[in-house]
């Protein structure tokens, strides 16, 4: 028998309720944490400036109503330190600490048919083995450093905001690089500008940023939601991103231009990225001709704000759709280019071409004197965390190699080939198009079931079947590609990371009907799935649809 019931590669929320609910299930389950502390995405993006876009409200775990109840969040989008203690509350809250093994790096998983079991091993020597391995190893935790040439000689200090050190950064006085542009740059550079000598933003390609207006959450306000929280969650689950929101159910075509310029400008008064697109018309996603009256409208925000045209100018994104790469939020980015200690510097036009001991140099030959470096330059997002383990299935194939054209699964939960394997947030599902802890929780209590379903059908094994893998696969592309999502050369459909195939890599049909898809695989028994007694099949079971 294997040692364990369960193996969970990661601890951040989806790793975490994975202990807590398998465990609450009965199953003998251990956590292995790269980490030194729990908490994911928000233990290692402890970079200034970073917080969530998602609110409080909603950015938080709805398993347990009594968690829910005695939480209280003090901001509408709080601070990553702040969302660090909630999950560390958690893990003391539920007493998860002793089923989680810390600084602990799953370096392999591989199938073993004969015993039907993972023999998984860690960086630390340990081989274990289990009936089921759950990666939760998220879509946004193996960061991205681009090779640039000469970076070892760097004599400064660079850093990537996803490995930012604990204590901090003093940056007053310095000469300082941010790379990239993306949610992260947007966040962290306004705050590198406050005390930096001089600040250097280098930007490939102009993001799209609305406010934030933060603000503390309203006491009032507070405890009516929590009077009414069971029904919110509610709505949110049925809903499209997770978040219950609604919009004109109009088309932005649809509506004079004053009143569209108007309900635009309430949202930008508002504040926040979802309410921004998905509060206000029906086609911001599917028409380029609506979606350019929301970008020609964020377009003049940035230049109402930022000083010097050309600056402005540079800052306009022009390359995609609105919402094809994600909406950024922030107060302060682009008024940040208003400081004399601020210079934008195109490097779309001209790119970086070495980096020296003292500084940078781009194609132009123009020399940037720095004292630090930091690469907000994103993630090998979707599969980059689970390529970095060597997983082999059934038949002697790797996940890498099953994933070169690509990364694809069954409702992006589980892939053929690799029995008892089961991905929190896999390609294909609605993951980082959703409010993820929502989309999380809906995948981890569905694995849960599906493992009480195995183990109480006596079976040894569930596989994902191919052609079901591959008809869901091509129905998240059609849904994909009739929206503006696949426009943009995003992290989204792989195109940061050089070589990586280009896939659209989630669901977009929204979480609602994904949750619907869900629950009928499970009412036709595991549709699109196999089970299996030991090596021997022993069912096939229904209708894929
Ligand atoms: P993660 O939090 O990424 O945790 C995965 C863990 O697995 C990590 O701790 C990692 O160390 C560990 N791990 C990986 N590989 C191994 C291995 N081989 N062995 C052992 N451990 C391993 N989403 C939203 O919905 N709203 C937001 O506002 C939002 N804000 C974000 C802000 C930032 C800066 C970033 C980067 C992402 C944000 N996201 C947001 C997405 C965020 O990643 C998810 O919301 C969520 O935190 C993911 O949780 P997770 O447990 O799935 O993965
Ligand atoms: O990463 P990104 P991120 N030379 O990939 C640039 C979540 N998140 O860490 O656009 C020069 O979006 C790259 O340029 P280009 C959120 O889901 C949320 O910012 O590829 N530049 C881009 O500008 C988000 O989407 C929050 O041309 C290079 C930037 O680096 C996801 O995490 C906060 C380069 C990378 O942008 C990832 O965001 C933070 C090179 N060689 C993150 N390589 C919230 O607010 C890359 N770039 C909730």
């Amino acid at each position: 028998m294997a040692d364990l019931d369960v193996v969970v590669v990661g601890a951040g929320f989806a790793g975490l309720y994975a202990v807590k609910t398998l465990r609450d299930a009965g199953l003998r389950v251990r956590a292995f944490e790269a980490g030194s502390g729990v908490g994911g995405t928000w233990f290692w993006n402890c970079y200034p400036g970073a917080r969530c876009d998602v609110e409080s409200k909603d950015y938080s775990y709805s398993f347990s109503p009594e968690l829910q109840q005695e939480w209280t969040w003090s901001e509408r989008y709080p601070a990553q330190p702040e969302v660090l203690r909630y999950l560390n509350h958690v893990a003391d809250r539920f007493e998860l600490w002793p089923d989680i093994q810390l600084s602990t790096t799953v370096t392999a998983a591989t199938w073993n048919a004969e015993d039907s079991e993972w023999r998984v091993t860690t960086d630390d020597g340990q081989l274990r083995t289990a009936q089921f391995v759950i990666s939760a190893v998220g879509c946004l935790s193996a960061y991205n450093v681009p090779s640039l040439p000469g970076l070892r000689e760097f004599g400064g200090q660079w850093y990537h905001t996803a490995r930012w050190p604990k204590g901090g950064v003093d940056f007053t006085g310095q000469r300082v690089a941010v790379i990239g542009t993306g949610s992260t740059g947007i966040q962290v550079a306004p705050e590198i500008a406050a005390t930096a000598a001089r600040l250097y933003v280098f930007q490939r390609t102009a993001h799209f940023a609305v406010p934030n207006r933060n603000a503390p959450v309203d006491p009032a306000a507070d405890a009516a939601l929590k009077a009414g929280y069971a029904e919110y969650r509610a709505q949110a689950r049925e809903s499209i991103l997770g978040v219950p929101l609604t919009g004109t159910g109009q088309s932005a075509l649809a509506v004079p231009s004053d009143e569209r310029e108007a309900l635009y400008m309430e949202r930008w008064k508002a504040g926040g990225g979802m309410p921004f697109l998905a509060g206000t018309y029906i086609d911001l996603l599917v028409s380029r001709e609506a979606n350019d009256t929301v970008a020609e409208f964020i377009r003049d925000r940035i230049r109402e704000t930022v000083a010097d045209p050309a600056v402005a100018e540079l800052l306009c994104p022009r390359a995609y759709p609105v919402g094809a790469k994600r909406l950024a939020q922030s107060d302060d980015y682009y008024s940040m280019f208003n400081r004399p200690n601020v210079t934008l510097v195109d490097v779309r036009a001209t790119p970086i071409s070495s980096v020296s001991a003292s500084g940078l140099t781009t194609e132009d030959g123009t020399f940037y004197g720095l004292d630090a470096i930091v690469f907000a330059t994103g993630f090998d997002a979707i599969s980059g965390a689970l390529d970095r383990i060597d997983i082999t299935g059934a038949d002697g194939v790797t996940l890498r190699a099953k994933w070169a054209a690509g990364p694809h699964a069954y409702l992006g939960v589980a892939a053929a080939g690799f029995p008892n394997l089961f991905i929190v947030t896999g390609p294909g599902s609605p993951s980082v198009f959703s409010n993820m802890v929502l989309s999380i929780e809906q995948h981890v209590e569905w694995i849960r079931d599906a493992i009480t379903f195995v183990r109480a059908r006596g079976a040894a094994s569930i596989e994902a079947l191919a052609p079901a893998e591959e008809e869901w696969v091509a129905h998240t592309q059609e849904v994909a590609y009739s929206t503006l999502f696949p426009l943009a050369d995003s992290w989204y459909v792989g195109a940061n990371i050089p070589g990586k195939a280009r896939v659209f890599s989630s669901y977009v049909g929204g979480v609602g009907p994904y949750r619907a898809k869900c629950d009928e695989v499970v009412a036709n028994g595991y549709a699109g799935f196999t089970l299996a007694s030991d090596s021997d099949e022993i069912s096939v079971s229904g209708r894929l649809r």
